[in-house]
């Protein structure tokens, strides 16, 4: 990069900050190269590229190149313009839904299945927030541009990351070694509409024997406007500040050592209270050897230990309130994982995974402070094996077989009301659960094409989580309230998915396309049962029914001329409740995606419209850890035009408008349980989506 483009960048980024009121920069890292190669990984070492990458600035769609997985690369400009979280990324993605309940914290599901069904891996390990009614899923604390890449696993064809019934998520953040010393670092700023501003500053200093690497990250927004000029409580802001430093030995070995440390709140339209603070602090230990042996390619072990502590009121950002609570999750993570090659053709993995979980509660109220106390312990032992070969020259077989083993320690969960009184006093008890996941897979490559066909068989059980079980216990133990059961007889049993996965991944030149279908027989499928009482004595247990979820993903993508590249994405997802013979909860409607982008020289143009059917199939009351269904929605469609300017591969400037015609519409899946009174806002009602909005987005590398 020469001076001028420097100073282009600054003026950019100093225009950005005039045109919207804002008042910082944001900063980006990109360890994929601008053509979307990328370093093998432990989980990609066998899978080879995930996906090809066009030459393109603003990522308006999704191209699968090897079976049922898909990677993107979160650095990059995208459009819509996606929440400044983990969940915001993964709902531009064919068959991704995110139940909103403000600005933030949105819960994401793949294929209709959130909460733990979806296993979320990030920086190696699994983390849980500490919100019971969950304004903090995991994918609240992943701030997207200080990950390398996003990797998405569909269906139960995993097993490294735990049971995964719904698939797995991974948030993959890798530092790309020095060889020799240096500085590397990333700017950049987005501001849009509703005051939002985002920044990112990431710094790099190293060379051959390790480096040192700072990230930064700051968000902040105002209440968003719909497109009837609404506003919706939905405001938030946050800090992020990450510490890496690694040590790089040899070419085969690596040590790193990571710090990550958050500050955040958000005001949420959806519910009782908003989310006053939001505390993370997490501490990561990487090591990494290859080639160890003939045998074995690669050993990595993590350690992770994150501290969540929250706090929830309705006095912090709504006038009037006297409630809160503050909650607290402290966990400990540990995996070792072996990569082995037993001869060209053989493949496999060997890993175990120790996990240790304590949640606390403690009174938050505006006059009345309470001390935490334990309610609720879980550990987790898991042990995988993975088993691939090649059959023949073009096809190949993929295997994998798990095993957890959870203990879950009920202590007791006692909480005062605001005036004091013992409201909650639980029968404390203790349960033990084991739960067997596996799959196996056939990959047939074309021999004249290439298109790859695969169908695989795949299951995966998992025991009722932390929320399932928090919350049915509370609904049948209260002592308070009469009630003397002891949790383990009112616990939902194991759910266990069976499911089929069929499909074509078709990665041609010009021409990129997939279909990938799904069957799932889940016996004993955990759901969320309508609220039992009022106010402070309402309940929401759990039980078990017997469910069957089809559907497809199908996405396409074609450079029809070297000017222009047009694509389509189609997503449908259909769940019944055999037990009750209705629908499924929580699961979105048939949606389209049509992209097409222009690009000539250093400019580029998308235009994005996104199309959502309506969905009358709803249960009332009934849901999942991640929400409840309302009511039906109508079908809406919104269109989004986008224009990037790319002097050099270092600098890039986006500028967009989401939502051109200003729609107002919401999607199904959410639901605004609460009035928020002393502001004027009614209860009830799908939250309704962003209005029209105006985004700059530039980035500088250097
Ligand atoms: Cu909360």
């Amino acid at each position: 990069m020469n001076r001028s483009h420097r100073r282009l960048a600054l003026l950019g980024m100093a225009l950005s900050t005039a045109c919207f009121g804002a008042h910082a920069y944001a900063a980006q890292t990109m360890q994929m190269d601008m053509h979307g190669t990328m370093n093998s990984t432990p989980a990609a070492a066998d899978d080879g590229m995930y996906e090809f990458t066009l030459d393109e600035v603003i990522i308006t769609g999704y191209r699968t190149a090897t079976p049922l997985t898909l990677s993107t690369d979160p650095q990059r400009p995208r459009q819509p313009i996606p929440a400044a979280d983990g969940a915001g990324y993964l709902k531009t993605i064919p068959g991704f839904s995110v139940v909103r309940k403000g600005g933030l914290g949105g819960d994401p599901m793949m294929r209709g299945m959130g909460g733990s069904r979806m296993v979320m891996d990030m920086n190696g390990g699994g983390m849980s927030g500490g919100c019971p009614n969950r304004m903090d899923p995991t994918s609240t604390y992943a701030f997207p541009e200080t990950f390398s890449r996003i990797i998405v696993n569909k269906g139960p064809q995993s097993v490294r990351y735990g049971a995964s019934v719904a698939g797995s998520v991974i948030f993959e953040r890798e530092t790309e070694r020095f060889e020799k010393p240096g500085v590397r670092g990333n700017i950049s700023v987005l501001g849009a509409s509703n005051h939002r501003f985002d920044e990112l500053t990431d710094v790099t200093a190293g060379g051959k024997e390790g480096y040192a690497r700072i990230i930064q990250t700051r968000n902040y927004a105002r209440d968003y406007a719909d497109g009837s000029g609404r506003r919706i409580h939905s405001g938030y802001g946050r800090h992020s500040l990450t510490g890496i430093v690694g040590l790089t030995p040899d070419p085969d070995t690596l040590f790193e050592v990571s710090y990550d440390r958050s500050r955040g709140w958000a005001k949420y339209a959806h519910g009782m209270m908003d989310g006053s603070q939001f505390d993370r602090d997490s501490y990561a230990v990487k090591f990494e050897r290859a080639h160890l042996s003939p045998v074995v390619e690669k050993l990595t072990l993590n350690f992770n230990n994150d501290t969540i502590d929250h706090i929830m009121d309705n006095y912090t950002f709504r006038p009037g309130g006297m409630m809160g609570t503050d909650v607290k999750r402290v966990q400990y993570g540990m995996r070792a994982v072996t990569d082995l090659r037993f001869s060209p053709q053989a493949t496999g993995a060997v890993g175990i995974d120790l996990r240790r979980d304590a949640h606390y509660f403690a009174e938050a109220h505006r006059r009345l402070k309470g001390s935490p106390n334990n309610d609720m312990d879980i550990k987790n032992f898991g042990i995988f094996l993975e088993y691939n070969r090649d059959l023949a020259a073009r096809s190949r077989l993929r295997t994998g077989l798990r095993y957890d083993r959870t203990e879950t320690d009920y202590h007791n969960a006692r909480f005062r009301n605001p005036m004091g009184m013992l409201m909650r006093n639980l029968v404390p008890g203790s349960a033990s659960d084991h739960a067997v996941s596996g799959f196996v897979r056939w990959e047939n490559t074309a021999k004249k094409q290439p298109l790859t066909f695969y169908v695989g068989l795949g299951h995966a059980e998992r025991p009722a989580d932390y929320w399932e079980a928090y919350h049915t216990w509370a609904a049948y133990s209260n002592r308070r309230l009469g009630m003397n059961a002891t949790p383990a007889a009112t616990r939902p049993r194991k759910e266990k998915n069976t499911q089929l996965d069929l499909g074509w991944v078709y990665a041609g030149e010009k021409t990129n396309a997939s279909l990938s279908l799904y069957y799932a027989h889940i016996h004993d499928f955990i759901l969320r049962l309508p609220q039992i009482g009022m106010g402070m004595n309402a309940r929401t247990p759990y039980g078990n029914v017997n469910a069957r979820l089809y559907g497809f993903e199908a996405e396409v993508t074609r450079t029809v001329s070297p000017r222009w590249t047009l694509g389509a994405s189609l997503a449908y997802t259909r769940g019944d409740d055999r037990t009750n013979d209705a629908a499924l909860p929580q699961i979105a409607p048939l949606e389209a995606t049509l992209t097409a982008k222009y690009s000539h020289k250093k400019l580029e143009t998308n235009a994005v419209w996104r199309l959502v059917s309506h969905q009358n199939r709803f249960h009332k009351g009934y849901g999942s850890v991640t929400g409840t269904d309302y009511g039906p929605t109508g079908g809406f469609g919104i269109f989004s035009l986008s224009l990037a300017y790319r002097p050099d591969e270092n600098l890039t400037f986006s500028f967009g408008v989401d939502n051109l015609f200003n729609k107002t519409y919401a999607e199904f899946v959410n639901y605004s349980e609460a009035a928020i009174a002393s502001l004027g806002i009614p209860a009830g009602g799908h939250i309704t989506e962003p209005g029209r909005t105006f985004w700059f987005k530039s980035s500088y590398k250097f």
